[in-house]
């Protein structure tokens, strides 16, 4: 498995939906903040996406191609990386400009094939990310967990961690992940990879 090459292709504003061509599409949603651009990069070994301290930084969906190899394959896939939701204490109203951009998105583009919700491996599940689990379901599309952040706890609170959410979502497909140390890197992109070549199943409800 190799990247072989990553770039920037194009921005989306609020409003604008439908992007041209027709490669694969992988999602990157989660709260503002919470290392989204910083895991495209690391899953990239590019600085492609702009990561920022300032919450809310993005306010369009940025489109990145990505050029790898895989089981003896050359691929390409798009990776996009979505504004952040819930930053602001009005929240709720955040969440539902985020939800109708978002949703306007996933509908008009047929070739989304997976979603990389970024997860603060600190935090724990309030309100507003059951609202985005609901979401997630409607729309029937096969999800990661990603638990950001890794480097800033130790080991046996990761594994905790992911496995209180991995009985509390009923999903195995929750990863560990570091973007400053790359650690679950190689377990995300195999599991992506096996999925856009459709040798995954979605996990049981
Ligand atoms: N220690 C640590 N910091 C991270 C990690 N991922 C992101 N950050 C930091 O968290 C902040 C927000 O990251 P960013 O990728 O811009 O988040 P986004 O708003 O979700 O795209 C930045 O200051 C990053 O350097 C990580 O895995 N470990
Ligand atoms: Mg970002």
């Amino acid at each position: 498995m190799k990247i072989i090459s990553a770039e920037y292709l194009t921005s989306i504003a609020a409003g604008g939906g439908k992007k041209t061509g027709d490669l694969p599409e992988v999602c990157f949603i989660g709260r503002s903040n919470v290392g989204k651009s910083s895991l495209i990069n690391r899953l990239a070994m590019q600085k492609i996406a702009r990561t920022s301290s300032t919450p809310g930084a993005t306010k369009t969906i940025n489109l990145y191609r990505i050029q790898y190899e895989f089981s003896g394959s050359r691929e390409r896939v798009i990776f996009s990386d979505f504004p952040g939701f819930g930053y602001s204490r009005v929240s709720k109203d955040t969440y539902r400009g985020w939800e109708t951009m978002i949703d306007r998105y996933i509908g008009e583009n047929k070739f989304i094939r997976h979603l990389v919700w970024a997860f603060d491996i600190r935090r724990d599940f309030d309100a507003l990310d059951e609202t985005v689990l609901e979401w997630i379901g409607l729309k029937g599309l096969p999800y990661s967990l990603v638990l950001t952040k890794s480097d800033k706890e130790g080991r046996g609170y990761s594994v905790r961690k992911k496995d209180l959410l991995s009985r509390y979502l009923r999903t195995d497909t929750i990863f560990v992940f570091s973007a400053k140390d790359g650690s679950g890197r190689k377990e995300l992109l195999t599991h992506i990879f096996n999925q856009l070549r459709g040798e995954v199943l979605p996990a049981p409800p």
